[in-house]
Formats: structure tokens, sequence, C-alpha cells
């Protein structure tokens, strides 16, 4: 029962390409999500000039400990990107796509995110432009960028629902129009999966596309810290540490997390983790290893349907 996944009309090359490797042919519903990223590269192509990034030189394609499980590894800049990256998890129970795209701190623009754990049949998925800064507080940004998704946001997260308490302190990394939800995995959800990634993407694009280079060095510096602050935050608490560290191993799965997936934290800015996040502390000034302190909430989508009115958080205080 080979089943043909056919999102875009290269998904045949993948089938070839595994049986060139001597994969499993019978992984029946198995996603690959390469066609997420060879979408979004040719996508970016036809907005801007994408050179290679100096990081592809040391990170590129990784065997894990079990001697089967590939990561692979690409990064890119273009005049308004910082840095573009994706690393890809195929094994034979796991399928994952980190992928992201940081602005140059020139630009207010918030970060694509783009992060699905597929595993056993279950699909973790957190898919948003994540706020550079925060709309609650900063009412012109979510104008700015948000209100004109809201339609967007909506129909996915129609399709795709919230998917149940999540690490409460997360919420703040979060947009209106986030897509976070949990599925059982079937061709039709995966093929709503990738139209909203590539949706979103375009979206994302066209907003780089439009965005006013800033000037005023005091903005620019506020865009930096923010964007130091993100990467501290995924580079200490992102919920697949677990994971790479079990492929790879801890010394690995460090270096990859801040030197690849979160890189910039050591060129961006010098603050700490414990200075972004001191309720981290814990005694002799090391970091808890807890990834919430706060504990989970956000049972339902905290948004309304206009991305405003933060529903008060019901949430079990430990
Ligand atoms: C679970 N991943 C989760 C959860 C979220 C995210 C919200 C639910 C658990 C929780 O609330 O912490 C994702 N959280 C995010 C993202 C941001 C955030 C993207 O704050 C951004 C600001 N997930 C991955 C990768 C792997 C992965 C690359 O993105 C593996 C390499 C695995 N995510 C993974 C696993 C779980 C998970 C195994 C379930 C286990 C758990 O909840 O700890």
């Amino acid at each position: 029962a080979l089943m043909t996944i056919n999102y875009n009309g290269s998904s045949q090359s993948h089938w070839s390409r595994r049986k060139k490797k001597g994969h499993c042919l019978l992984r029946v519903s198995a996603i690959s999500y390469q066609d997420f990223i060879d979408f979004s590269l040719n996508e970016t192509k036809r907005h801007a000039l994408l050179v290679p990034s100096p990081l592809q030189e040391k990170y590129s394609s990784m065997i894990a400990m079990d001697g089967r499980t590939r990561l692979e590894m690409s990064s890119f800049e273009t005049p308004r990107i910082r840095l573009l990256r994706s690393m890809s998890i195929e094994g034979e129970a796991m399928q994952v796509l980190d992928f992201a795209a940081f602005p140059k701190p020139e630009f207010d623009l918030p970060i694509f995110c783009g992060n699905f754990f597929t595993a056993a049949n279950t699909n973790i998925v957190v898919l948003d432009l994540n706020p550079l800064h925060d709309v609650i507080s900063r009412r012109d940004y979510k104008e700015k960028y948000y209100d004109r998704l809201m339609p967007l946001g909506l129909k996915y997260t129609e399709l795709l629902p919230w998917g149940g308490k999540l690490t409460s302190e997360s919420i703040k990394f979060f947009s209106p129009i986030v897509i976070w939800t949990k599925f059982t995995s079937s061709k039709s959800k995966h093929e709503v999966l990738y139209s909203a990634f590539v949706e979103y993407y375009k979206a994302w694009l066209e907003l780089m596309e439009q965005a006013v280079e800033e000037t005023d060095p005091s903005l620019i510096m506020c865009n930096l810290e923010a964007q130091h602050r993100y990467l501290t935050w995924r580079a200490e608490k992102d919920p697949g540490h677990g994971v790479l560290k079990r492929l790879i191993g801890e010394k690995l799965a460090k270096d990859l997390l801040r030197n690849f997936l979160f890189s910039g934290i050591d060129e961006l800015g010098s603050k700490t983790f414990l200075d972004y996040f001191p309720e981290y502390g814990s005694e002799g000034g090391t970091i808890s290893e807890k990834r919430s302190i706060i504990g989970k909430g956000f049972e339902s989508r905290p948004w309304d349907k206009n991305g405003e009115k933060l529903i008060k958080e019901r949430m079990k205080v430990k």
C-alpha cells in the first residue's frame, strides 16, 4: 500500500531518493517536510536575492546516533533576512521541520516560525509569524502587521484547531494568528498543513517586501534586543531539545541550538537568559531545568476574531 503524497508534484522525487538510499518503502503515510522547504526557498527567490549563509559550511547534514535518522540543515540570507534556516529530521518513526526566518534588525518584521513534529501518527504544530514586539502593549505593532492577517488566521485556525494547554510562557511569543494544533496523521490534515504553511509564508514574504527600513538607531536597538531575547528563550527552552539530545547527544544538540538554529545569540546582544527571564533563576545562579515556571495554561484560543482580548487564563496554580 504505497501511498503517493502529492502536494506539489515534487513528492515523487522524494520517494525515488529514499529508494536510492535504501529506505523502507512501506512508510505508508510518512510525510516529508522537504517539500515545505523546497517551496519556501523557491518562493523566497521570487522576492529577494537568496545567498547561502556562512553557516552552510558547518551545518549541512548529520546522521543521528541510531545510524539511520537524518538531520538536514540549510541556511541562507537575503538583503532583508538575517538568517533563513531550516532543519528537517527524517527518521523511521519521526519527521520534524524547524523552519525560521529572522529579519535584519533594521526591520521590525515578525519572525517566521514553522515547527512541526510528527511521530507515531501524532503531530505537534506551531505555525506563526511570531511578533517581535508585544501585541498587547504595542497596539500599533498589532495593527501594523496582524489586523489584516486575521482573515487568514481565522481560516486556518478553524481547520487546525487549538492544541490545548501549553507552556504559559510561550504565549507571549505567539501572535493572534498562531496555529497551535495537534492532530493524528492523515493525508488531508497534512495537505491542510502544507497549504497553511504556503499561505503564511507568502504573507510573511509580502510583509518583508513592503517593510520600510528603520534608520533611528534607538528603534533598531529595540528590534535587535527583541530578537535576541527571542533567540535566548528558544535556545534554552524550546520543547524540541529533548528529542535533539536523544538523537545526537547533548553536546552536539547544544551546539546546533546555539550556533545554527538560534544563531545570533552571541552576536546580537550580551544579555543572558537570566537577564531576560530572571524567574528561571535557581539557587547558585543556575537556570532552572523546568520548562515552565508559571505552568501550563490556555486550554482554548486566547484571542477573539479580531485578535484581541486575551481571555483570562484558566491556569492551575501549582
Ligand atoms: C511540544 N512544541 C511543543 C509544544 C509547543 C511547541 C508549544 C507543546 C508543549 C509546550 O507547551 O511546551 C512549540 N513552543 C513551540 C514553539 C515555540 C514555543 C515553536 O514557545 C516558539 C516560540 N518540536 C519542534 C522540534 C522538535 C519538537 C524541532 O519544534 C523536535 C526536534 C518536538 N515538541 C516536540 C515534542 C513535544 C513538543 C516531542 C511534546 C513533548 C513536550 O510537550 O514536551
